[in-house]
């Protein structure tokens, strides 16, 4: 083989190695470049006789046809390669199942508070709200709840900074503040309607008050059954002629449609409130389902006590009605058949995306 068909050998197989076109152009180079091993040769031609420079002029430009046409291959193969690796790279694969939006739900402790507010809101209920940091005059002393009572102490209550020695500042350790606030400016509505400008307790017209106060509540306690921060639902229900027997209708009918049993029994059993007098505790019993037949206190209730209908700005000697306070986290772990109160607020969504 001669030295022209060696370097045309020498080019492909330089050419086969180059596996990017970065090193196929540097090769080319060794070739067909200004000192590339081929122009080296044209260059020598001028050194022999015109015959000789023929022949051999003649073989050096097919020597370098060949070796173009070599280098044009390879680029043609890179260049598909190129172009097959980026295929690959951007390949959709259009049967695979389209990406789902992660889709939210309410707490089932929300979904409890609104079927609270639906239920009530059907026998006439409004919803009241109010601020979770009370002053301790709404949250006891209104409240008919005495300086020594232990509620008040830093045990069981979180005292929180920016209140003063005579009005000290606390989260609400029940929901009650909510209905006191309420009440104060119904009655006031209600005097301003009348043109009423006294001072006095307020013994005139007024629409009744029927409320409910949903929300959080917070106390110093944790276990497996009380968590620092819960949820409460309390009502009121204060008119000239409100008695116990319509509280024993309205909560009756409230927990035989929250629990959807229509033969749910209900107990009263004689208790104490500081707010109420008197008071009683609310046992229900299912009729069916796994809980059936044991009762189970639900909630505290009882005929307002005359001093907090006077702390909402109403004479007691015309006004009345009754309040109850339920749990709306025990009436969820009831409904669904939760055992651990702690699984609402530990925000594990194995757990919470059941109640979706
Ligand atoms: C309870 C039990 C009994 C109650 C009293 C009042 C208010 F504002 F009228 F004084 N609201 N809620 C009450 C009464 C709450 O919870 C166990």
């Amino acid at each position: 083989m001669n030295d022209l068909d060696n370097l045309v050998q020498s080019a492909r197989a330089q050419f086969a190695q180059a596996t990017t076109p970065q090193a196929l152009e540097n090769a080319k180079a060794r070739f067909l470049g200004k000192q590339g091993a081929l122009t080296e040769r044209m260059k020598a031609l001028a050194t022999l006789a015109p015959d000789e420079r023929k022949a051999q002029g003649a073989a050096i430009n097919e020597a370098k046809a060949a070796i173009e046409a070599a280098l044009q291959a390879r680029r043609a193969e890179l260049a598909e390669a190129e172009l097959q690796r980026q295929l690959q790279a951007e390949a959709l694969d259009v049967t695979l199942p389209g990406r789902q939006r992660g889709q939210g739900g309410l707490h089932p402790v929300t979904l409890t508070l609104q079927r609270i507010e639906a239920i009530f809101g059907s026998m006439g209920f409004e919803v009241a709200d109010g601020p979770e940091i009370e002053t301790d005059w709404f949250n006891f002393t209104a409240l008919n709840t005495p300086a020594d009572h232990p509620a008040r102490s830093m045990h069981d209550t979180f005292y929180v900074e920016g209140g003063t020695p005579e009005a000290p500042l606390l989260l609400r350790t029940h929901t009650s503040p909510m209905q006191i606030r309420h009440a104060v400016q119904h009655v006031k509505r209600a005097r301003a309607a009348a043109g009423d400008t006294g001072q006095g307790l307020w013994a005139g017209e007024m629409p009744e008050i029927r409320v409910i106060a949903p929300g959080r509540t917070y106390r110093v306690d944790s276990d497996a059954t009380h968590s620092p921060m819960f949820h409460q639902c309390e009502g009121l229900w204060i008119g000239r002629d409100v008695s116990f027997k319509d509280l024993k209708v309205v909560f009756t009918a409230f927990c035989r449609a929250f629990f959807e049993d229509d033969e749910l029994e209900l107990r009263f059993r004689p208790s104490f409130f500081p707010f109420t007098e008197p008071s009683a505790e609310i046992d229900i019993r299912f009729t069916r389902g796994p809980l059936a037949g044991r009762w189970l206190e639900v909630a505290g209730s009882g005929q307002v006590h005359p001093n907090v209908v006077r702390n909402m700005g109403l004479d007691p000697e015309h006004f009345i009605g009754f309040a109850f306070g339920m749990g709306p986290d025990r009436l969820t772990m009831l409904r669904y058949g939760v055992g651990d109160l702690r699984l609402f607020f530990e925000g594990d969504l194995r757990f919470l995306a059941q109640f979706r």
